[in-house]
């Protein structure tokens, strides 16, 4: 940065420098004219990557996708209040992730704002519905300054949402001044009484169940509360929904909360404790009509061992030790190669085939919704993985992850489990998958319905739903062609009706390197 601190450059120039200063150089952007003099300052900035989104949905979608991956935030680039409020619905998923990000808005030049001109909004009341630090720059202060404290947020752990409104006229005034980001904090570690009030629990005469979320999710710290679980009897679980669980052979065998509120309180029946461990107590995703809201007994103790932005790992070695597990065995998946030769195309031989070929170090982002319900289960004993869930319930979030962490990892193979209806929200993320070449392979099931809302329809006391009703969860007519799409985006494709051929095709798609989508025609 030296050289450039003394040298006039404008706003955007400077932001620039600053981000990649601050460790930030992938920005998945949506500009318009406000944005211009950022576009334009990319070319005398050699190490930001701008990864250019069709819709800003997959602009902060991606975003989720590289921090889970990476740990480091990117930042965004949108278009005044229109431009955020398009993204927001995955920036609400990132949130619900734990994930960082520098969302970069741009905004009317300052002295044009009073004029009301038509795209003007109040993007400052936007941006704070999601966010956790919201700055507008001005030319009074220094945009070196705000920039780099926006990328402290967003680094704080587990990670923040950091809204940096830019104003036209500041991006192209100059800016002098240089400014360095703080070091993130490092994760802290819990103190003694944590430690002691999980021991206390667990060697208890109760039942306790280990919830475990955000860093105790990877390798490492699953291993340990694998440890604490084979000495105690405790259960582990994951939640319903995980921003990255490392798993497969040979790691900690997890489940997580299941979905459905009567097989979710199934697993905590009798639970008198709940230890967390960067994971929040379980709660339905929904109510429904005379059915609780807690998924665990109300008289349980909850325990918070370590919150999201502490550090798991320690808490959970500490622990380990506290209590005499750390030479304990804990139960490890093995590896299994279920029968994928014949049969019909359910999910069940789909999830089998999941099992034997993802390659070994893939990362899934699962979108997979009703076709997927077993995915989970079925891929255990699945080659070492990575698995990414959509953590907010907000569809629309599965094609844009899969960009996310495919350019947050180029060497390992995405594959993107895709259910249809909810991947019509964010499918412009294939183009971007085929313009940055990105090694994903997607796979869509194509049931041609919105089915998961049937049995929502049902759960919450609907009865004899009328035509009109079932209409609305109908997406067969006209049938989506995913394989046409997928060609008029650039991407090359096929479609697959019988067991024998996706094992084939997706076997192939797999071992070559970069893009290939197959649609599952799920319909009959
Ligand atoms: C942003 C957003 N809009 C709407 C919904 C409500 N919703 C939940 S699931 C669903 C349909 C999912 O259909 P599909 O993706 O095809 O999955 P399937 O159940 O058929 O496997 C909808 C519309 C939502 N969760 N998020």
């Amino acid at each position: 940065m030296s050289d450039t601190t003394a040298k006039t450059m404008n706003g955007a120039e400077r932001l620039i420098r600053t981000l990649v200063s601050g460790g930030i150089e992938v920005s998945f952007a949506n500009p318009g004219t406000s944005e211009m003099h950022f576009v334009a300052a990319l070319d005398r900035v050699e190490r930001m990557r701008c990864v250019l989104c069709l819709h800003e949905t997959v602009t902060t979608g991606a975003a989720d996708g590289y921090y889970r991956m990476t740990g480091k935030p990117a930042s965004t680039l949108l278009h005044l209040g229109p431009g955020l409020a398009n993204a927001l619905a995955n920036l609400h998923n990132l949130k619900r992730a734990r994930s960082g990000v520098v969302n970069i808005v741009g905004e009317h030049a300052t002295y044009h704002l009073r004029h009301d001109a038509l795209l003007t909004s109040d993007v400052q009341a936007i941006a704070g519905t999601m966010s956790h630090w919201v700055r507008t720059a001005t030319l009074e202060t220094s945009l070196a300054e705000d920039c780099a404290e926006a990328i402290s947020v967003a680094s704080q752990p587990p990670g923040q949402v950091a809204t940096l409104i830019l104003p036209a006229d500041v991006a192209w005034s100059d800016a002098v001044g240089l400014a360095a980001a703080r070091p993130a904090a490092v994760p802290a570690q819990v103190s003694d009484t944590a430690i002691e009030a999980a021991a206390k629990a667990l060697s208890g005469e109760g039942r306790v169940l280990i919830m475990l979320g955000t860093r105790a999710l990877r390798e490492e710290a699953l291993l340990q509360a694998g440890k604490i679980a084979a000495k105690t009897g405790a259960r582990l679980s994951a939640e319903v929904a995980n921003a990255r669980l490392q798993r497969g052979a040979g790691r900690v065998a997890i489940e997580r909360m299941p979905y459905p509120i009567s097989a979710a309180l199934e697993t905590t029946q009798g639970v008198t404790h709940v230890i967390l461990v960067g994971a929040k107590a379980p709660v339905a995703v929904f109510a429904y009509p005379g059915k609780p809201s807690l998924l665990y007994p109300p008289e349980a103790e909850i325990i918070t061992l370590a919150a999201p932005g502490d550090d798991a790992l320690d808490a959970l070695e500490r622990l380990a030790d506290r209590i005499g597990a750390s030479k304990s065995l804990p139960l490890l998946n093995g590896r299994q190669r279920p029968d994928i030769s014949t049969g019909a195309l359910t999910p069940a031989k789909i999830g089998a085939i999941l099992c034997n070929l993802l390659p070994e170090q893939a990362i899934v982002a699962d979108e997979s919704i009703t076709t997927g319900r077993g995915f989970f289960k079925d891929t255990h004993g699945a080659a070492p993985h990575d698995w990414l869930s959509l953590t907010g319930g907000s569809i629309g979030e599965g094609l844009p992850l899969a960009v996310g962490a495919a350019i947050a990892c180029p060497d390992r193979k995405v594959v993107s489990l895709q259910a249809d209806g909810a991947g019509m929200y964010s499918l412009q993320a294939i183009w971007t998958i085929a313009r940055e070449r990105l090694d994903v392979t997607i796979c869509i099931w194509a049931n041609r319905a919105y089915a998961i809302l049937k049995g929502e329809l049902a759960g919450v006391g609907v009865e004899n739903a009328g035509k009109k009703a079932q209409s609305m969860l109908s997406l067969g007519d006209p049938p989506l062609d995913w394989v046409k799409l997928a060609a008029g985006m650039g991407v090359e494709g096929l479609r697959v009706t019988s067991t024998e051929a996706f094992a084939e095709v997706f076997g192939a798609a797999v071992r070559r390197k970069g893009p290939f989508l197959i649609e599952l025609d799920l319909s009959s």
